[in-house]
This record gives structure tokens, C-alpha cells and sequence, in this order.
């Protein structure tokens, strides 16, 4: 859980005296920090209207106090250590000691007052992306406020005019603070609770680094060629699971602030997307998909009913996306005699590796790799090498999951006589019709 490094009883704020304007707001709230990668359990509120919270892969949600009628939430901007998977880690800059940030939750109608302590060496902002907020509150440095220079900070206050999904990012020297993951997502529940209500609600959001092998420093500069594709800056086999339990209505909200647009596919069922940054999708414009494009700078959240038990892939469908850091001057060699290939690489770069001659399968094969860098491909599953990194997990469904239980269910056990099998022998050749007969009307032969 959270260090709650001094962070104040929030009942006791419950009952603070009403007053509300921005006299208190000289009274900061504690900073909670938090020093773990993987999924925090839902934050139920302590305070406010009650909601059903999401939980944030490999991630968390930022506890808020009540003053007044007022919630109050602060963020500090800093660098952080962020952990990719087990064997990388990363500095990048994010909030309360992660990166992305903490997912902020709210109820429509809430009085929100946000903190933001800049502890960067560069000024920064925050901008709440999507959201319907006065124009002062936006979050664009030297357009619609001053940056907030190093050491201080600012308090945005607003109301949360419309529930969704949004997200929240620097528009402050953006290019490098967003390529050094400074980003996060904001929840906001409808005050309806019998709207469109789910019994699991995930929340991440996609980015993308390019951090050379054997460093520990993303190349701001990137703009086209990341090697990193990440969800909530992890890649696969660190990534969470997302265990669901058979019946369960499972809403998945999904943040693109990377470069490029990513296809999301979920195996093993339909779903439609129910909302976007810019609102609710009336249920006569849903439609059934297995894939949804989620578009550079927006929000996409479908909603599944889960349905068929199994251990199902989710994944970017972008191939190249489901892959960790990778030489991309491979020449394609399928078909292509290795012998005195070989010979050749191996006189110019002992330790090089040239692409197969069957293909990249190297589920059983190591490669060295140089300090703080992931395998290309890599996970393994019940039956063998998973060969995926990036942006790529399981979606568990299982009958006997309890009701608030986001624990990893381990490998699905999978009904006899369900799985594919190999055959001992091919099968005598069926009977087949033979060409040969009369040609059709029309046809040159
Ligand atoms: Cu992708």
C-alpha cells in the first residue's frame, strides 16, 4: 500500500468546518507516495458521494482528503525509478514516486482541489486532458497560467463537471517531460451509480520510450523509432494480469499519450466501446468489435461481459509493439542459407546473431544482452515460451474468483478434451474432386 508518510487522517477532515473559497487551500495535503509496480487493490472513497473504484495496472489510486466540500488531492512531479519488468529499470520522471502517475478518481459534481508540487529541475505544468474545466485551470504553461518553476506549487481547483475517462499530462517543455513518462489518468464515476454500472473496472495508459541496451535513460528526441511499448511504463511479462471473474461486466479504459496509435485485441469475445475522452458513446452508436483502435492523445473504454472462462491474450495488435528492445537493421534472411552467413558475421561481431533462416522463434534459446536489458520476446506460459514483450497481457476468467479478489489465478486449468492437440499421424487423404472437368461458360483455360 501507499506510505502514508504523515498523510492526515481523513476522517477527521471529513468533519471539517465547511468552509470552502481559497483561503485553506494555504493548508497543503500530505503527498502519499507509493514504492510498488504492481496493481494496488481498488481505493473505495472515504469520503463524498460512493462509487465503485477501478483499479490501475501495475498501479494505484491517489488518496484524497475532504475539506470541506472540497477533495483534495496532491500530486508531486519528480523523478522516479520505474521498473519495466523484473531485470529493467528505468529513470524517468512521473508522480508520487511512480510513473505514470496515480489515477485520480472522482465523482461528477465533486469540488476537486488539486495540488501540484513541481520537485523537477524544470518548470511543469499539468493539464487535465479531456476535461470540461475553466480556461485558467488548463494547465498550458504561459498560454493559460505561469509554468510552475521548480520548489513550487500550484493548486488547480475545479468541478467535475462530466464523468469519463481522462488524463492528465505536462504542457510544459512537453516533448521531454512526456517522453519521460510524465503522465496519468483521471476517473471520473457518474453520480448515477445505476449508470452503466460494472462489477471490474481497469484503467492504464499507453506510452511508448526508447531506451538504447544496456542504459537506464529514455532518448527524448525520440519521435518514430521507441523500442519500449508499455502500459502504465511496464512491458509483458510485467504487466499485470487482469483476473475477472466468469459473469463479470468488465469495463477496460485504456489512455494513448505515446506516438503512434495502438489496435487493442482482446481474444475470445466481442465487445463495444461505451466511452471516450470526449464523453459517453450513446448505445445506438456501439457497435460489436474484437479490436479498437485507441488514437494518439485519446481515450478508448470498451465494455466486455465475460463470458467464456480462459486464460485470454490482450494485447496491442501492432506486432512489433508486443516485442521488447530489438536491432531493427535485421535483415530478413527466411530461406536464406545461414552456413557461410555465419562465417562472415561472426569474423566482423563475435557475439552477433543474424535473423534465422526459418524464422525468429528463440523461445529456447538465450542471447547475452548487455545490463538493464529485457529479452526481445520472452514470457512463458503452461505450455512453452510465450515469445511476446510490450504491450501484451492475459485476461484471466475464472468461475470461483471472489467478488473484489484481483489476485493473479495462475495458469487456467483447461477443460479435458478442450485444447488443441497434435495428431500421431496425418489422416489417410480425404477424396477430393479432381479438376478437370468441363470449363465454365466464358472461361479461357
Ligand atoms: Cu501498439
Amino acid at each position: 500500500m501507499f506510505s502514508r508518510r504523515g498523510f492526515l487522517g481523513t476522517a477527521a477532515l471529513a468533519s471539517a468546518s465547511a468552509i470552502s473559497g481559497r483561503v485553506q487551500a494555504a493548508s497543503i495535503p500530505e503527498a502519499p507516495t507509493m514504492d510498488k509496480v504492481v496493481m494496488q487493490p481498488p481505493l473505495h472513497p472515504i469520503g463524498g458521494p460512493d462509487y465503485r473504484p477501478v483499479v490501475t495496472l501495475n498501479g494505484w489510486s491517489l488518496p484524497f482528503r475532504m475539506n470541506g466540500d472540497w477533495k483534495e488531492f496532491h500530486l508531486v512531479a519528480e523523478p522516479v525509478v520505474r521498473e519495466f519488468a523484473e531485470g529493467m529499470k528505468v529513470n524517468l520522471w512521473g508522480y508520487n514516486g511512480q510513473s505514470p502517475g496515480p489515477t485520480i478518481e472522482a465523482v461528477e459534481g465533486d469540488k476537486v482541489r488539486i495540488f501540484v508540487t513541481n520537485k523537477l529541475p524544470e518548470y511543469t505544468t499539468v493539464h487535465w486532458h479531456g476535461m470540461i474545466i475553466p480556461s485558467g485551470m488548463d494547465g498550458v504553461g504561459g498560454l493559460t497560467q505561469p509554468h510552475i518553476n521548480p520548489g513550487k506549487t500550484f493548486v488547480y481547483e475545479f468541478e467535475m463537471k462530466k464523468s469519463g475517462t481522462f488524463m492528465y499530462h505536462p504542457h510544459s517543455d512537453e516533448m521531454v517531460q512526456m517522453a519521460m513518462g510524465m503522465m496519468g489518468m483521471v476517473v471520473v464515476h457518474p453520480r448515477d451509480q445505476s449508470f452503466r454500472p460494472v462489477d471490474r473496472d481497469f484503467v492504464f495508459v499507453m506510452s511508448t520510450y526508447r531506451v538504447d541496451p544496456g542504459t537506464y535513460l529514455p532518448q527524448v528526441n525520440e519521435m518514430t523509432d521507441f523500442n519500449m511499448w508499455t502500459w502504465n511504463a511496464r512491458v509483458f511479462p510485467g504487466i499485470d494480469p487482469l483476473p475477472v471473474r466468469l459473469g463479470d461486466k468488465v469495463r477496460v479504459r485504456i489512455g494513448n499519450l505515446s506516438m503512434t496509435n495502438h489496435p487493442i485485441h482482446l481474444h475470445g469475445h466481442s465487445f463495444a466501446v461505451t466511452c471516450t475522452d470526449g464523453g459517453w458513446v450513446p448505445e445506438s452508436a456501439q457497435y460489436p468489435e474484437t479490436t479498437t483502435d485507441v488514437p494518439v492523445g485519446a481515450v478508448r473504454v470498451f465494455d466486455v461481459l465475460a463470458d467464456n472462462p480462459g486464460d485470454w491474450a490482450f494485447h496491442c495488435h501492432k506486432s512489433h509493439h508486443t516485442m521488447n528492445a530489438m536491432g531493427h537493421e535485421v535483415r530478413n534472411l527466411i530461406g536464406v542459407s545461414r552456413k557461410d552467413l555465419a562465417k562472415a558475421v561472426g569474423k566482423l561481431a563475435p557475439d552477433g546473431m543474424a535473423m534465422g533462416s526459418t524464422g525468429m522463434a528463440m523461445g529456447n534459446m538465450e542471447m547475452p544482452a548487455p545490463d538493464n536489458t529485457l529479452p526481445m520476446m520472452t514470457g512463458t506460459g503452461q505450455f512453452g515460451p510465450i515469445e511476446m514483450g510490450g504491450m501484451f497481457t492475459v485476461m484471466k476468467i475464472r468461475e470461483d474468483l471472489a467478488r473484489d479478489d484481483y489476485r493473479d489465478p495462475g495458469p487456467y486449468k483447461f477443460p479435458q478434451g478442450t485444447v488443441a492437440y497434435e495428431v500421431a499421424s496425418p489422416a489417410a487423404e480425404p477424396t477430393r474432386q479432381k479438376p478437370g472437368g468441363p470449363p465454365m461458360k466464358n472461361m479461357k483455360m
